[in-house]
């Protein structure tokens, strides 16, 4: 039984397309073992490897997204796993949460680019409730979005978010839809409007997102006015405003 599946949206045909990323342990909640992450690791390589890919969604069950690191395996360990792959992905990877959310399972969605969120989405770091902090990046990266009161709040109490109070908080992007299925549906939207851009200008706009949690204000002004004007090399930044000028779509060949 595979962990993690990938499903392509849309044919090769067209010249930048999106996968579907599926986490797929339905009796462990999605529970993040160790073969879950080799397989999300190679996927997400692949994703990175495959020029013709524009953007990425990550999704889970209705039930959960990930309830988090595999207790039961993690329980006895000296831990280490390696969520790299995930960080170091250039193309924007949108997390569809629906369900639980939990410790190792919000650091999953933070680490994500976008997060979109169902109604019944419950977002916690637990791991208080264990004896132990969260150790995948989730007091660093909360701390940055949400601030320090409330995070205090998760990490110290191990209470769940509803999605509403994820969506005031600034977590994510939005709350979407009622139905089942429609946060996907909703981030594959949008992965499809991602992939119909430049490509050298949507992960030029990553990266300098991106690096507004690692620089202070004034590096990152400077990081991103010298991407700005690298951009005025290539190919798509003549075409995209060339085809402004003459009132027509853009023919971008990511170049
Ligand atoms: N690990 C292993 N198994 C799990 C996990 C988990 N995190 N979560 C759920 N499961 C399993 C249950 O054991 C159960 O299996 P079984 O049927 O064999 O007993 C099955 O999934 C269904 O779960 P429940 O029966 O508990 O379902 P409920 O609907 O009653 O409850 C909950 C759902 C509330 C989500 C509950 O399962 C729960 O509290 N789960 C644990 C949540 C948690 O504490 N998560 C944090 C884990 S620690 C962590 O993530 C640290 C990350 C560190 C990263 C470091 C990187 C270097």
């Amino acid at each position: 039984n595979r962990t993690a599946s990938i499903r392509f949206m849309s044919s090769k045909q067209l010249r930048v397309y999106h996968p579907l990323i599926t986490l797929n342990r339905p009796k462990a909640l999605n529970a993040l073992c160790s073969p879950l992450f080799a397989e999300l690791n190679k996927a997400l390589l692949e994703v990175d490897a495959d020029d013709a890919i524009g953007a990425v969604v990550l999704t889970g069950s209705e039930k959960a997204f990930a309830a988090g690191a595999d207790i039961k395996e993690m329980k006895d360990k000296e831990y280490s796993d390696d969520w790299a792959a995930l960080s170091k992905t250039r193309k924007p990877i949108i997390a569809a949460v629906s369900g639980y959310a939990l410790g190792g399972g919000c650091e999953l969605a933070l680490m994500c680019d976008i997060i979109l969120a169902s109604p019944t989405a419950k977002f916690g770091q637990p791991e208080i409730n264990l004896g132990v902090i969260p150790g995948g990046g989730g007091s660093q990266r909360l701390a940055h979005i949400i601030g320090k009161s409330r995070t205090m709040e998760m990490v110290l109490t191990g209470r769940n978010i509803s999605a509403q109070e994820a969506e005031q908080w600034g977590m994510v992007s939005r709350v979407v839809g009622d139905g089942e299925g429609q946060v996907v549906k909703e981030a594959i939207e949008m992965a499809k409007t991602i992939a119909s851009k430049s490509q050298i200008a949507v992960q030029a706009g990553k990266e300098v997102v991106n690096a507004a949690y690692e620089l202070n204000l004034a590096e990152g002004l400077r990081f991103e006015r010298r991407i700005f004007h690298g951009l005025f090399a290539t190919k798509d930044q003549k075409e995209g405003m060339a085809a402004f000028v003459e009132k027509r779509k853009p023919e971008f060949t990511h170049s």
